[in-house]
C-alpha cells in the first residue's frame, strides 16, 4: 500500500501544539523519554481519557546498520555506543500521541518494536516467522556509509512482504550525522522515493530533548497504520461474500 501524504489523517506536529502538552508530558520523565515496560501504559486524567491502540512493528536490516540504535532512539533508552550483535531477539515498547485530523479523537498508539539478531536469524527459523507474524509494519532500514546497504532494500522489501500485504513499510536511513562519509546522494533518495512510493526518513547522531528528530517518523508510522486499519474497516463492512471454500464448512459460535 502506498504510504499517505504527511499530514492528511493525523495533526501534523501535533507535538508543537500547547494542547498535546497534557499527553506528551505522560511519555517524559524528568524531562528524558518515559520507559514503559511490556505491559505499562500512560495513564490518564478522567477529562483526558484516550485510547491506546497497539501495533508491532519489525525492525529490518542487517548486522551493524543500527537497528538496535533506532529502537533505543525511539524508545528513549540509552542509545549503545558499542556495536555488539543483538543476541536472539529484543522488543522495546514506544507509546506516541496523536490526534485524528477528521475527528479530533487522540489516541495513544503503542509500538512494540521488534529488533532481532541477524545471527540468531540465521540460525533460527522460527525467530523471522515471530517477528513476521502479524506484524503490522516494517522498518527497513540502511545506513548513510554502507552504499551496499541502500542497494539492498528494495530486495529486502520483496523479500519480507508483497504489495498484497497489510503491512506499513517505510525506509529509514540511519547514520545521517555522519554526512562526511554519506555514500548515499539524495538524488538516488529521491529517485528511490518515486520509484518505490515509500518514504525515507533520515536518523543519526545524539538524542537531544524534545521530539523533533523522532516525531517525523513516529507520526508517518502512525498515520499509516490508522489509514491501512481504516481501509481495512471500510472494506470488511462490506456484505460478506460466501466463499467458495466455506460452503460446507460448519460454523462454530
Ligand atoms: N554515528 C552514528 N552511529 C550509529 C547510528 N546508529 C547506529 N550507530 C552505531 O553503529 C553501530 C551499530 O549499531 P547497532 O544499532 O548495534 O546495529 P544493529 O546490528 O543493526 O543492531 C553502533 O556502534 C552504533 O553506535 C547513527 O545514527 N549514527
Ligand atoms: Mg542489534
Amino acid at each position: 500500500m502506498e504510504a499517505v501524504p504527511p499530514g492528511s489523517v493525523i495533526v501534523a506536529d501535533w507535538y508543537r501544539n500547547p494542547d498535546s502538552r497534557d499527553f506528551f508530558t505522560k511519555i517524559l520523565h524528568k524531562k528524558k523519554r518515559r520507559v514503559f515496560g511490556l505491559l505499562e501504559a500512560p495513564v490518564m486524567p478522567p477529562h483526558l481519557k484516550a485510547d491506546t491502540v497497539r501495533y508491532k512493528v519489525f525492525i529490518s536490516g542487517k548486522s551493524g546498520v543500527g537497528k538496535t540504535a533506532l529502537a533505543a532512539r525511539l524508545a528513549g533508552h540509552q542509545i549503545p555506543n558499542m556495536h555488539y550483535e543483538t543476541t536472539g531477539m529484543e522488543t522495546s515498547i514506544v507509546f506516541w500521541p496523536v490526534k485524528l485530523k477528521e475527528s479530533s479523537r487522540v489516541l495513544f498508539f503503542q509500538f512494540q518494536l521488534w529488533d532481532c539478531g541477524e545471527n540468531a536469524m540465521r540460525r533460527f527459523d522460527h525467530m523471522l516467522t515471530s517477528c513476521k507474524e502479524q506484524v503490522d509494519a516494517i522498518l527497513f532500514l540502511f545506513s548513510f556509509t554502507d552504499h551496499g546497504s541502500f542497494k539492498d532494500i528494495s530486495n529486502q522489501m520483496s523479500r519480507f512482504t508483497d504489495p498484497s500485504d497489510r503491512v506499513v513499510r517505510l525506509v529509514v536511513g540511519t547514520k545521517f550525522d555522519l554526512f562526511m562519509h554519506t555514500d548515499v546522494t539524495e538524488s538516488e533518495i529521491t529517485r528511490f522515493q518515486e520509484v518505490s512510493r515509500v518514504p525515507v526518513f533520515r536518523v543519526g547522531g545524539d538524542v537531544s530533548e524534545g521530539f523533533g528528530e523522532i516525531a517525523p517518523l513516529l507520526n508517518a508510522l502512525a498515520e499509516n497504520l490508522w489509514h491501512q486499519d481504516c481501509i481495512h474497516a471500510s472494506s470488511a463492512s462490506l456484505p460478506p461474500q460466501p466463499h467458495p471454500e466455506d460452503t460446507n464448512r460448519e460454523v462454530i459460535v
